[in-house]
């Protein structure tokens, strides 16, 4: 090897190993699959970064472009009793492989362990902010969710709703990517009234931190009755109404009564839904699910599907028995798992 040569060498072996060097340092973690070791190792763009601070423009969300802009992901099940699930390594798979740019974290009110029925409530509020850390890193939008439900009316646990938010608001005021929905499901004959009544006060006590924060706002009847904010709603912006549905239970008359609601101008948001009917448990029902995702990407409306955790129940996307946080085969979902992951990963705008 003559001296010019040599010097290429020494060259091109420098060159090899500053390679390797800025990919290891780009790439810490070792990749759940293929397509993670693409997206962890070169500086992606997320769809928060793409997308930026979310507004609601008369009855749609929009980004910060002024574009109506879709968020659709998975709901993690209870945190208190799925906490697995809060892990950097999850929401990756969840945002590269699921192709999702959204996650919902649900933390039960008043169900066992929940935040205001004995669970801790320190430890509850660390695994929010880690959700929020992760998703924030990440890039992805995250829904901070009060989940009303076994408590029926969300007055009941009104004093905890107003502390919390106050808190968790004070720290995410900055935050692009964060939204919060204030009442899961108010059921059992709950009015719309009464609701607007607890709305009137958690969004001040969120808005004195983020005055142009995004809020998801729950309607009467396990939030199927939007039909009744359509008809009187709050006087406040960039609210979304809460509509869910389950696709064994809610069929075509609640896909008319949202028409409806979209024809008066109103903006929803489908914080949840489920494949199987509404006990989260029973058969699946593709066809319906594929008429109501239809529905809502042809008007834009965001989803968000119950639920991220491998309890034995059809709604849970994870196999029970699979311990698995991240990088699930097929084979590792369940029968509901697998088909919401291929809608998302087919979605024509490949999201982002
Ligand atoms: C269900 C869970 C189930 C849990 C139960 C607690 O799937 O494992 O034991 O809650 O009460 C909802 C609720 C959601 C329900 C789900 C299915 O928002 O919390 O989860 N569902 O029943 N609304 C309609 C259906």
């Amino acid at each position: 090897m003559n001296i010019l040569s040599r010097k290429a060498h020494t060259r091109y072996l420098a060159g090899l190993l500053s390679a390797v060097l800025l990919l290891s340092a780009l790439c810490p973690v070792q990749p759940a699959n293929a397509l993670g070791a693409l997206t962890q190792s070169a500086p992606v763009s997320t769809p928060a970064s793409l997308h930026g601070k979310l507004k609601v423009e008369k009855n749609r969300l929009t980004d910060c472009h002024g574009n109506p802009f879709q968020l659709y992901g998975m709901s993690t099940h209870g945190i208190a009793w799925f906490p697995q699930y809060i892990s950097r390594d999850t929401f990756c798979t969840l945002r590269d492989d699921w192709n999702t740019n959204c996650i919902r974290l649900a933390m039960y009110t008043d169900e066992y362990n929940g935040y205001c029925s004995g669970g801790n409530q320190e430890e509850l509020k660390t695994l929010v902010k880690r959700g929020v850390d992760y998703a924030t890193e990440l890039g992805m939008y995250v829904i901070i969710d009060w989940h009303v439900l076994n408590d029926r009316d969300p007055h009941v646990h009104k004093t905890e709703a107003l502390a919390f938010f106050k808190e968790i608001s004070a720290l995410y005021k900055d935050h692009d990517n964060v939204l919060y929905e204030i009442c899961n499901e108010p059921n059992s004959g709950v009015s719309w009234d009464s609701i607007k009544a607890y709305a009137r006060e958690v969004i001040p006590v969120i808005r004195a931190n983020d005055e142009d924060a995004v809020i998801i706002v729950g309607t009467p009847t396990w939030s199927q009755d939007i039909d009744q904010a359509a008809a009187s709603p709050l006087e406040y912006d960039n609210l979304l109404y809460a509509l869910h549905f389950y696709a064994n239970t809610h069929t075509d008359w609640l896909r008319q009564r949202l028409e409806a609601c979209i024809a008066q101008g109103l903006p929803v948001f489908v914080s949840e839904f489920g494949t199987c009917d509404a006990s989260g448990n029973g058969g699946n029902n593709f066809d319906e699910t594929s008429r109501w995702l239809e529905l809502l990407d042809r008007h834009q409306i965001s989803y968000c599907c119950w639920n991220l955790a491998n309890k034995a129940e059809s709604s849970s996307a994870i196999a029970p028995g699979c311990g698995r946080l991240s990088g699930w085969s097929p084979e590792e979902l369940s029968e509901s798992g697998r088909w919401i992951r291929e809608y998302f990963r087919l979605r024509s705008d490949a999201v982002r």
